[in-house]
């Protein structure tokens, strides 16, 4: 019997408005509107199997619904992030103490600095983005927690978006979802590779659950490719976080 799955995620912040953004214009954040679109999120996350733990929040951690960006969990360990906006080393605390109850902790140090939106986890391999928010020594980190459990980890570099996760991620076992513009496909050649519609850059980041893909619909072109290749997909709406520079696979940690 496959041990169950538990999904971590965590309250929206009553200061999202003041959350950090780099590629996006500020924009007005209906609260009530992304509570909403969270609770269905979560909602997803239990319709593919997960039970769902949500942690609370506080005013002084605007960016604290993006819990995936705090901690990467493997089945030996979870890794503490030492996230790259000094604003979200605050959300840290909590996320380690709840994945304590699960897994050994293993934490990055400074001066490193790594989030998690940056690092895929494919089986095996481990792809880390170095993007502006993680460091070569955030990556090193990582390879040295990782390494020894038996995971090859590399280096990939990304440009012009947020993380390594908006431009990649797993759909299946095998198969990656992959924005090209955004990050260098050779270091994915053992994969097979499934491109976003040309229309939809922001379309690249899916929410893998034992066979279910979570999946925002705002990205219609693209969902009807993952479904063309034989994919379940779920699509939920995502769009008030969005506001706040956030996609599907941040705003949830996923553990067995
Ligand atoms: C930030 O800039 O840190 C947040 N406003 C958004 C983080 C989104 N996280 C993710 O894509 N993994």
């Amino acid at each position: 019997m496959p041990r169950p799955l538990l999904a971590i995620t965590r309250e929206i912040s009553p200061a999202i408005a003041q959350c950090e953004l780099t590629h996006l214009r500020r924009v007005p954040i209906d609260l009530a509107r992304a509570r909403a679109q969270h609770l269905g999120y979560e909602q997803a996350l239990a319709g593919a199997g997960c039970a769902v733990e949500r942690l609370g929040t506080a005013s002084d951690l605007p960016d604290s619904v993006f819990v995936e960006d705090i901690a990467v969990v493997v089945d030996e360990c979870a890794v503490i992030m030492r996230p790259g906006a000094a604003s979200r080393r605050r959300e840290a605390p909590l996320v380690a103490e709840a994945l304590g109850r699960h897994r050994r902790l293993v934490f990055i140090l400074p001066p490193a600095t790594i989030d998690g939106g940056d690092v895929l986890v494919v089986g095996r391999r481990v792809f880390v983005g170095r993007s502006a928010r993680t460091s070569e020594e955030g990556a090193e980190q990582l390879r040295a927690a990782l390494g020894p459990a038996g995971y090859d980890v590399r280096a990939v570099p990304v440009r012009g978006c947020l993380h390594l996760k908006s431009a990649v991620t797993a759909v299946s076992a095998d198969t990656l979802l992959i924005n090209r513009a955004w990050v260098p496909a050779d270091p994915f050649a053992d994969f097979r590779l499934l491109d976003v519609d040309p229309t939809e850059p922001y379309g690249a980041n899916a929410v893998l659950v034992d066979g279910t893909v979570i999946y925002p619909a705002a990205f219609p072109h693209t969902r009807a490719r993952l479904e063309a290749d034989g994919l379940q997909v779920r699509p939920v709406e995502m769009d008030e976080l969005a506001k706040a520079e956030g996609a599907a696979t941040c705003c949830s940690l996923i553990l067995r």
